[in-house]
């Protein structure tokens, strides 16, 4: 039976990527595999796809009744429709662990690295499997995406090294310009409404009991979201009381200076200094803003204080 192989919804490029790539390393193992998606692909894996001339993956809006393989997530929360009315046979991720329960016993493969695109990268390298060179050259792209041009806190070693290779493979020669190009086209901050702003990268968190939600804006010249501020964070109060988040961060990150402008909504208003005030130097920056040097990553530098202060 037909194996779905999905990212988490409102993908970027990493889990669209690592779809493909894994589903084409299981089917070299012979299983019948096919690569999905859970959403609409945003701007940067568009202007990736577009490009490089590839086909994205297929629409899978609903998983019901479905075997499915789980790349780049595995919180419920972020799981495509339906994930639990289907079948959930194994899942490759470098996420932190989300509290997922499973039925049966399932494969799961987890590492604490930039991008799950080097972990399937791995696979092929470790089996010998030839990579193509028009698959390389989207998983060059989704490593320089997830690891914001090797940049991130998440980058390791083992990301510029894999992603070395695979240029190679792919024929890429710059792939620091790549890169600029791809967050150029991933922020386009002038065409979007502050709600686009904020869930084009958004993700969901329950630590004891709130609801949280983070959004980032990853781009090369802060000066254009930092302009809209306003109306990004009148829109974040509406969000937060429509789906009642206790705390709503937007992280508007500047990838070539290394920080983030972070601006934030919560029921108590000492709840971001009491979390991140004991871990980060803040510099206040107006209303409910603080600029955090060095703040790049949700994963590895906001969304650990938020759990551990919850504790
Ligand atoms: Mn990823």
């Amino acid at each position: 039976m037909l194996v779905y192989v999905i990212g988490h919804k409102k993908p970027d490029t990493d889990t669209i990527v690592s779809a493909m790539a894994y589903a084409e390393f299981k089917k070299r193992l012979g299983l019948d595999a096919v690569a999905a998606r859970a959403g609409e692909l945003n701007p940067e894996t568009k202007f990736v796809f577009e490009k490089f001339g590839a086909e994205p993956p297929m629409l899978l809006e609903n998983a019901r009744g479905k075997k499915l393989i789980l790349v780049d997530h595995n919180e419920a929360s972020q799981m495509v429709d339906g994930y639990d009315e289907a079948e959930i046979l194994e899942i490759i991720d470098h996420h932190r662990l989300g509290g997922f329960v499973t039925a049966k016993p399932i494969f799961v493969h987890i590492e604490p690295i930039g991008s799950t695109t080097t972990i399937i990268a791995k696979f092929f390298f470790n089996r010998e499997f030839e990579i193509p060179a028009d698959l390389a050259k989207l998983m060059v792209s989704a490593i320089l995406s997830d690891t914001v041009i090797f940049r991130s806190p998440t980058c390791t070693e083992e990301d510029k090294e894999v992603a070395h290779r695979l240029a190679e493979i792919a024929g890429l020669k710059d792939l620091e310009k790549l890169g600029i190009d791809m967050f150029k086209a991933k922020s386009r901050i002038a065409e979007k409404t502050p709600r686009e702003i904020i869930l084009t990268d958004f993700k969901e968190y329950i630590f004891g009991g709130v609801k949280v939600g983070i959004g980032q804006v990853e781009t090369v010249d802060l000066s254009e979201v930092e302009a809209k501020r306003n109306e990004i964070l009148r829109e974040m109060k509406t969000l937060a009381s429509e789906r009642n988040y206790g705390l709503l961060i937007m992280m508007l990150t500047d990838i070539i200076n290394r920080g983030s402008l972070l601006l934030y909504v919560s029921e108590k208003p000492e709840l971001f200094k009491e979390i991140f005030g004991r871990v980060y130097e803040l510099e206040p920056r107006g209303e409910n803003a603080y600029y955090i040097k060095g703040l790049m990553s949700r994963k590895k530098q906001v969304v650990p204080p938020i759990q551990e202060y919850f504790k």
